[in-house]
């Protein structure tokens, strides 16, 4: 009977039905839409790639893409530039202005492997796709043939990165952005500057880095207290050099890295190093603790000029669209005690010390649009009247970035309770580098970006969402890659793959094979505790 039962099974429209997931259930995030085809592909032993379209630079760019992951697949000889009537693999940019320049579409049937785009983001995101369709050392096995016609269902897929509280070198950044390339991200949020460090080369202001990137003591300890040093300095910073050459690096993978420079508050290594910027007259140490700090930058000209001096040559290093203010986190208390911010108050009409704050953030939001450029700020800047092209990052919930995108700002959401990845992913206390908080990988892949209570007008203004990485408790690389993987890649799924696929069961299936490609990459992930894995 089983046999009989096997045998209807096999040559049965629900053994077709099959083979569609089994394509569909390698892919990470989800495509739009897959397609089964009948029949396969199999590699020669000899590739031959076509490239077509009017940017012959980019196609070169994205034909040794293909080479690579074809190489690393089928280990064959891989030829570029042949005719696309002769080729195996054929790429072609088809300019088309209406279409989504991150769309893409990826056909394998026995002729070979076609791939099409209307611009080179869409190509590479194909790229990445037909990566997991032919993965490392598949020589010798044929492709099932598929159609996937693909797009993103949001334009903003981030990470954040916080280096100020630990300090990540550039190589391993360059390695979460290789990761972030294959899941689709499009940006990394690169928090540059805390109470604990400020990590970005300034030179107009040597003394940031100087003294403002170093702290006296690393910093042991557990939880918000009690306080453990250990007695050595630490520290460190990127030069602009590096900075330009994550961002090149970035951009190889089309991924826009995103700067922060968060002010007023988060602001005390500044202060450390340029105490007169502060509404008490200091000195002031870079912090090795935690939290929230009183002392934030002072609302005065001498700040003013030095914000300006500092976004002037962070504008020059990145050339991202978005520059982010922070605005988190700053309390008001230094200003209610400073005649000259009550001064500001008086004169200004405002009427206190957050609309204090949203002066502030308009003037220097003004001088960055001034040189073509828009903010981003956590929602705390919803407290002080911000200017409508303010995008605003929800990161205490969902709450704000639903409130902004009712007042017509662009939004970005990054609530705690779904993507904040320092927290922990095990039961605490079992997990002794996170952040208060639970956070397994279910969670995040329950995150929604789009609430009901908005209308389809203003959830036009969810730009997207973004997952969030705070290194307080993450000195080492393998710490900060286990909160990143593999709970960053429900965040991919989330942020591209169409609402209706969101399904848990088959999200567990289809990160199977992608453990496996981490662990080949020497990645190291946090094996999640999910049944059916
Ligand atoms: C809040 S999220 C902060 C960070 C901390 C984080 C820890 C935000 C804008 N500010 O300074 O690192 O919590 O989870």
């Amino acid at each position: 009977l089983i046999s009989i039962l096997l045998a209807i099974a096999i040559s049965s429209p629900a053994c077709a039905a099959e083979s569609v997931w089994k394509t569909a259930d390698t892919l990470l995030p989800m495509p739009a839409s897959v397609q089964e085809l009948p029949g396969s592909y199999l590699p020669h032993s000899t590739t031959a790639i076509s490239l077509s379209g009017p940017d012959k630079a980019q196609l070169k760019e994205l034909g040794a893409d293909a080479a690579s992951i074809l190489r690393d697949a089928w280990h064959g000889k891989v030829i570029l530039g042949h005719s696309p009537g002769q080729a195996d693999v054929r790429i072609a940019l088809v300019a088309d202005a209406q279409a989504n320049p991150e769309s893409y579409e990826l056909q394998i049937d026995q002729s070979g492997i076609s791939l099409k785009a209307p611009a080179a983001d869409g190509l590479f995101h194909g790229l990445q796709t037909l990566r997991q369709l032919v993965p490392p050392d598949s020589q010798g096995r044929a492709i099932p043939a598929v159609r996937i016609a693909d797009a993103p269902r949001f334009p903003y897929r981030g990470l954040m990165l916080d280096v100020a509280r630990h300090m990540i070198p550039v190589e391993d950044i360059k390695r979460q952005l290789d990761l972030m390339a294959r899941y689709k991200f499009n940006v990394l949020h690169w928090h540059l500057t805390d109470d604990q460090g400020w990590r970005l080369e300034i030179k107009g202001y040597p003394k940031l880095t100087t003294v403002g990137a170093w702290r006296k003591e690393t910093v042991l300890e557990r939880k918000l207290s009690p306080y453990v040093g250990d007695g050595k300095p630490y520290g460190g910073f990127y030069t602009q050099a590096q900075a330009r050459e994550v961002v090149e690096y970035a951009k190889q993978r089309h991924i826009t890295v995103i700067p922060e420079i968060d002010m007023p508050g988060h602001m005390v290594a500044a202060l450390a190093a340029y105490p007169e910027l502060g509404c008490t007259p200091g000195p002031f140490e870079v912090r090795t603790t935690w939290g929230v700090a009183d002392d934030i930058l002072c609302p005065s000209e001498a700040t003013f000029n030095f914000v300006m001096g500092v976004l002037s040559e962070v504008m020059e290093v990145f050339p991202s669209t978005y520059i982010h203010l922070g605005g988190d986190e700053a309390p008001t208390i230094r200003w209610e005690q400073s005649a000259l911010a009550q001064d500001i108050i008086r004169r200004e009409g405002l009427k206190n010390e957050h609309a204090l704050q949203g002066w502030f953030l308009r003037r220097v939001e003004q001088f960055v649009t001034d040189h073509g450029r828009m903010i981003i700020g956590w929602d705390e800047i919803l407290d002080g009247a911000p200017s409508p092209t303010a995008t605003v990052m929800s990161w205490r919930g969902m709450a704000g970035g639903i409130k902004a995108a009712q007042l017509g700002h662009d939004v970005i959401m990054s609530p705690t309770d779904n993507v904040y990845l320092d927290y922990c992913e095990g039961k605490p206390p079992e997990e002794p580098d996170c952040m208060v908080g639970y956070l397994p990988l279910k969670k995040v892949y329950a995150f929604e970006p789009v609430t009901a209570s908005l209308t389809p007008e203003q959830a036009k203004h969810i730009l997207g969402g973004q997952a969030n990485l705070w290194t307080e408790y993450l000195p080492r690389i393998d710490q900060v890659e286990a909160k990143y993987w593999p709970r960053a890649l429900a965040v991919a799924d989330v942020l591209w793959a169409p609402r209706a696929a969101r399904d848990w069961d088959r999200f567990v299936k289809r990160l199977g094979p992608q453990l496996v490609a981490l662990g080949k990459a020497g990645v190291h992930y946090r094996i999640p505790e999910v049944e059916g894995l």
